[in-house]
């Protein structure tokens, strides 16, 4: 079908969607106790990030490219905004960034899911049959996965899913924990023909985590290999494994059954224990089905990390479109379950990246996907601008609730760098301890976000230098500790290291996506990533300021910026 048709298409079904929603809206009661209070009035909705009209929402599912439609899954609560009753909601989208509702693709219905729809996975089987593996929940709360396929592989929108009989593929067998298997990955080809799939898990009786291993010829008959690909000790339960070729050279992304020379693989879990994701680069060896991390302490709690905030669950899918790898990832409230059920709705996904391994190979670079930037209104520039030694400068000329600022600041010496403490070695600790309000030598410096006209409420995106022995250490935080007048909400300040040799250059670039509750930031071109999720009282809609600052010694200079307030897509009917 060529891409007007489909696009007529989509407005059709919009058009349908817009009735769905709005059937759904009517059985809901919220927002009844609240007067004038930011939750009613809609103030932390977020513009255009990914969430349904109402209700919760959590992990993202199935992510998948099919006949010119991008679909996008999602664990979803149909009944409220707290987690529970949970299914796969299904969106569809042209670019990523403009979606349209569709009718929930899985639901309870089976005696091998009657207890609930996890997470799990999309593949597209030879032929171009898209096949999802997801976990079910049995009557006797086992973790068991079921296969689902299209009902019709000629409707490019994938509305009906069928769930056969056979089901469930996989069973917890011997050795497994039945209620820590689950969160299927997409599957890979090797090559001697077979399907590879990995199960999130934890060995039972210890805290080792664990991705099992599971080959199929067929996709159906599922066999239990006798070592798992991968585990650690001490991190506890794998959630939402994720397994992929990266290109040593080059952006490019690679299909998940792609292994050659100049590839290296990335495993990512999302680790039970502290609710974040963390991935491995490393080396497949297909022939013993195992993989051999690079550094074997990075899949522990001090690893590397996509996103060092309030990021979890993620996901990739192949673009063959693009050729492109692209990484969603839930991003939870960290207001109250009661302002959750006042706002009618709880969770949304970050902006899809494109990822890729950086040059230095030793890590991944992510930045959001280009089609974001058709989003984009009114813009302002700056250049050439210093910020003074313990200063603050407003950025005007746009409402900057919903925007997307960047901002590449030049560090012209620093010779002022604050001494590094070799045990400062978790980075969202040494955030806390050198917050955005406490004086330093190069930095803090960056912007303030959602921040009110009299500074009272801010949430300062930032760069600090230190000197350490041998080389210069860049941290970058979010510190939301003056985020929200209201004292009882949780103020998680986030930080990570940055990789870079800011020697060299002496410049170094901030990116934050600012989108009413949500601030997503990206330095150093998208090597370290922070997303938080706010709650101010008066820095709402046009009571959001911004302001380029510097609470360092030395004063810096913002050699380029570019803000622009960001227009609302089309997102699920709303
Ligand atoms: N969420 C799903 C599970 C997964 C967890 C349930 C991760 O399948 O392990 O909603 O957030």
């Amino acid at each position: 079908m060529e891409l007007s048709k489909l696009t007529k298409c989509l407005s059709m079904v919009i058009l349908v969607c817009f009735s769905f929603s709005f059937m759904e809206a009517s059985h809901v009661v919220y927002h009844t106790q609240l007067t004038s209070s930011p939750l009613s009035k809609g103030a932390y909705r977020t513009g255009y990030h990914f969430q349904p009209p109402m209700n919760w929402i959590n992990d993202p599912n199935g992510p998948m490219y099919y006949k010119g439609i991008y679909h996008l899954f999602y664990q979803y609560n149909p009944e409220g905004a707290q987690w529970g009753n949970i299914v796969w909601a299904h969106s569809i989208s042209l670019d990523l960034i403009n979606w349209v509702p569709l009718q929930p693709a899985i639901y309870r219905s089976k005696p091998f899911d009657i207890n609930g729809c996890w997470s799990g996975s999309a593949t597209i089987l030879p032929g171009n049959k898209p096949a999802i593996l997801y976990t079910g929940i049995d009557p006797d709360n086992r973790q068991v996965q079921n296969l689902a396929i299209p009902k019709n592989l000629s409707d490019p929108f994938l509305r009906e899913w069928l769930k056969p009989d056979y089901n469930p593929v996989i069973n917890p067998g011997p050795g497994i924990n039945a209620t820590a298997f689950r969160d299927p990955t997409t599957a890979w080809m090797g090559s001697d023909g077979h399907w590879r799939v990995l199960l999130g898990s934890r060995k039972p009786g210890t805290l080792r985590g664990e991705a099992v291993l599971y080959r199929s010829r067929d996709f159906v008959k599922w066999v239990k290999a006798k070592h798992p690909l991968h585990s650690l000790r001490d991190t506890g339960m794998w959630e939402c494994p994720d397994f992929f070729p990266v290109a040593v050279n080059g952006m490019k992304g690679l299909d998940t059954s792609e292994n050659r020379e100049g590839v290296k693989h990335v495993l990512k879990v999302s680790l039970d224990l502290t609710r974040s994701d963390h991935y491995t680069i490393g080396t497949y060896d297909a022939g013993k089905d195992r993989f051999v991390a690079e550094n074997s302490s990075d899949d522990d709690s001090t690893g590397l990390r996509y996103d060092y905030g309030n990021f979890y669950a993620s996901k990739t899918f192949f673009d063959p479109v693009e050729r492109r790898r692209i990484l969603w990832g839930w991003s939870n409230e960290s207001d109250t379950p009661q302002d959750d059920t006042a706002k009618g709705w709880s969770g949304i996904q970050t902006i899809p990246r494109s990822i890729w391994l950086d040059v230095n190979g030793r890590q991944l670079v992510q930045w959001p996907i280009k089609e974001l930037d058709a989003l984009r209104g009114k813009g302002i520039h700056l250049y050439n601008t210093v910020v003074k030694s313990r200063s603050h400068d407003e950025i005007k000329g746009i409402s900057s609730a919903q925007a997307d600022v960047e901002i590449s600041f030049d560090v012209p010496s620093l010779e002022k760098a604050e001494p590094f403490d070799p045990t400062w070695t978790d980075p969202q600790v040494l955030c806390g301890l050198k917050g955005a309000y406490v004086n330093g030598g190069v930095g803090p410096f960056g912007l303030l976000v959602l921040a009110s006209a009299d500074m009272e409420e801010k949430t300062a995106v930032f760069i600090r230098i230190f000197k350490a022995s041998n080389k210069h250490v860049v941290l970058m935080c979010h510190d939301s500790s003056k985020s929200s007048a209201r004292p009882e909400l949780w103020k998680q300040s986030f930080g990570g290291f940055v990789d870079v040799d800011v020697e060299k250059g002496k410049k170094i670039s901030l990116r934050s996506l600012i989108d009413n509750s949500v601030v997503e930031s990206f330095g150093a071109g998208g090597k370290t990533c922070i997303t938080s999720r706010v709650y101010p009282v008066n820095a709402i809609g046009a009571g959001a300021h911004l302001f380029a600052f510097n609470n360092g010694e030395q004063d810096v200079r913002i050699e380029n910026l570019t803000a622009w307030e960001m227009k609302k897509p089309l997102m699920n009917g709303l």
